[in-house]
């Protein structure tokens, strides 16, 4: 017998304390009343959300503003990786980084090398203090990027496929559960992260000849990544060593990236911006850690309220060896 059947041949009906039932009872009688208040109390919190969303806009917005126009100094070498998203913006990322430093694999998510600029607004992080050439991720639109004498290297892919992976994407990553069709619509009309595809595409392209702006196609990239890297090479002006390239393409490679997943998930960016660090849930696993961290005056405390309220009980945690 498995443990699941052996659990419920225990919880017999008749074991059930009287109490329970009846609260069952009134509970199963009240149910149209319950729903109503579920219902009522469900727009109520909606509506609260809503009025928060509002709040948090104001507060997104005016935090993005004082960034761009206040915060952020734009340096000559400073690098923008631009796209609408699901079009290559991680792998170029991980170009430009590749390109830049020795491009050891020590980070624990590429945001930390390469931010992602628009949300530097909300997790106020010190841009002056990045390495130089500073690289950044960005989404935005040619009309809102913040301008100067920085350089610009924008990826468009084909819509077709941004929509298929953006659909993917909110499925994974935001509980998205319409079907590809109704996602569609919202893509068409540019009722989903970032806007229109077309016009973000349509915006840069107009640019595509200035100075400080390159040009990409994802296609071009999976097509032949090593022109796409020199070419890469020769508009930011970078000196790297001919004997790098081939690790640096292994790197870039979609093969490479896949087995590092984790430091290129935005679920992780996520993570970490709220101050969780990865790999320490199941932290030790052993009876006794409190000895390395309890200072002594912690410890009598600890002990007072233990002796005052559990050890009475019979309830002991002295195990010999801990
Ligand atoms: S995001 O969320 O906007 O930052 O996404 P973005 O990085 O712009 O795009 C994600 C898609 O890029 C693909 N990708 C790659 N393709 C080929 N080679 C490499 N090295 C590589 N790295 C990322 C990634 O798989 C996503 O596309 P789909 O079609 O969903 O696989």
């Amino acid at each position: 017998m498995d443990l699941q059947n052996e659990v419920r041949t225990r919880m017999r009906v008749d074991d059930i304390p009287g109490h329970v039932k009846l609260r069952t009872a009134v509970r199963k009688a009240f149910f149209p009343v319950r729903w109503t208040l579920s219902v009522f109390w469900g727009a109520v919190s909606r509506a609260a959300r809503g009025i928060s969303l509002v709040t948090w806009c104001i507060h997104v917005g005016i935090d993005y503003y004082r960034l761009v126009y206040l915060d952020y100094t734009p340096e000559p070498d400073d690098i923008f990786v631009v796209s609408y998203p699901r079009s290559g913006t991680t792998w170029l990322q991980m170009i430009l980084y590749q390109l830049t430093t020795d491009g050891n694999m020590d980070f624990v998510h590429i945001a930390e090398v390469c931010p992602w600029f628009e949300r530097v607004a909300l997790n106020k992080r010190d841009i002056t203090r990045l390495p130089r050439p500073r690289v950044f991720k960005s989404h935005l639109p040619r009309l809102w990027i913040p301008k100067g004498t920085c350089r610009y290297i924008y990826v468009a892919r084909d819509g077709r496929d941004v929509a298929v992976s953006m659909y993917h994407f909110y499925k994974s990553h935001f509980r998205y559960k319409g079907d590809f069709r109704r996602f569609f619509k919202l893509f068409m009309r540019g009722w989903v992260a970032w806007g229109s595809w077309f016009s973000h595409v349509a915006g840069w392209w107009k640019h595509r000849d200035d100075w400080n702006v390159l040009f990409l196609r994802y296609e071009d990239m999976v097509r032949n990544l090593e022109s796409c890297v020199r070419k890469i090479i020769d508009f930011c002006g970078l000196e790297v060593p001919e004997e790098r390239i081939p690790e640096i393409l292994k790197r870039c490679s979609f093969q490479f990236m896949k087995e590092h997943e984790e430091k290129f998930d935005y679920a992780l960016e996520l993570m970490l911006e709220r101050g969780c660090m990865p790999r320490s849930f199941i932290r030790k696993g052993r009876p006794g850690g409190w000895r390395e961290l309890f200072p002594p005056e912690e410890l009598e405390r600890f002990n007072r309220q233990y002796e005052k309220r559990v050890k009475q009980l019979g309830l002991s945690f002295d195990a010999p060896g801990t």
